[in-house]
């Protein structure tokens, strides 16, 4: 990782921090596991933090040279995101259509389950964390459903953790890459984190207090047990 990339990764784990997004405690992730930190993106809650949280996006996809045709955002958290990050990219001179999803399809007016510009070309998805991957997946199937190629995956955090995978005995198993490695060698789509669970760690490093020394305590433990 560039020295640059590691500063704005460690400027956006300040600001998460500040704006209350990154938490330190006891949660449980979609996957199930008990995780000692939590990073929510809903909590970008007002106007300043979202216009905060839209630059550092585009300033790491701007620095990745990742190419894509348009944005799209997947419900529900992806769309202010999304928004957002196109509203961003427009102000710095790069403007580019956005579309999004509703979770359920509509039966009047306009019809459907997308909203927005037409999917074409390489699209770029914007969400907020990866960890298992359930999400993307999903995203990428409805990009390529509607006949677009699902190119990149901006995330604000990359969890760093294993995957899970479901058995032909259906039962739900960890494996041995992370989503975004899947996401990246497996399905061959390019990946733009702001920051990962080892700049997490970094600035954990970096701060004082016993508070904090548990928190990083837990913090490698978790990845111990769950990281890759
Ligand atoms: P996967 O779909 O398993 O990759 O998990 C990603 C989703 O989990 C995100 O879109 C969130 O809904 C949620 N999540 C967070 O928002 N922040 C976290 O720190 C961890 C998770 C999570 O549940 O893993």
């Amino acid at each position: 990782v560039a020295p640059a990339e590691q500063a704005l990764a460690q400027a956006f784990v300040k600001f998460c921090v500040e704006a209350g997004a990154l938490k330190f405690g006891e949660f449980k992730t979609k996957a199930g596991r008990l995780s000692p930190y939590f990073f929510n993106a809903g909590l970008f809650d007002d106007g300043a933090k979202l216009g905060r949280l839209a630059e550092f996006y585009a300033r790491a996809l701007i620095d990745s040279g990742i190419a894509f045709d348009m944005i799209f955002g997947p419900a529900y958290k992806g769309i202010p995101l999304g928004a957002a990050v196109a509203i961003e990219l427009a102000r710095l001179g790069r403007n580019v259509p956005f579309a999004y999803n509703r979770k359920e399809a509509k039966d009047h007016g306009e019809g459907g389950t997308l909203v927005g510009a037409p999917l074409r070309g390489r699209v770029l998805i914007v969400d907020d964390v990866m960890s298992a991957g359930t999400a993307a997946r999903e995203s990428i199937a409805l990009i390529r459903a509607a006949g677009a190629t699902p190119s990149a995956v901006a995330i604000a955090l990359d969890r760093q953790e294993k995957a899970t995978e479901v058995g032909t005995d259906g039962v739900v198993r960890d494996v041995d890459h992370s989503a975004v490695q899947y996401v990246q060698r497996q399905l061959g789509l390019q990946v733009c984190a702001i920051a990962r669970l080892e700049d997490l760690l970094q600035y954990l490093d970096g701060q004082a207090g016993g508070e904090i020394a548990i928190h990083r305590e837990r913090v490698l433990a978790y990845r111990e047990r769950y990281g890759v």
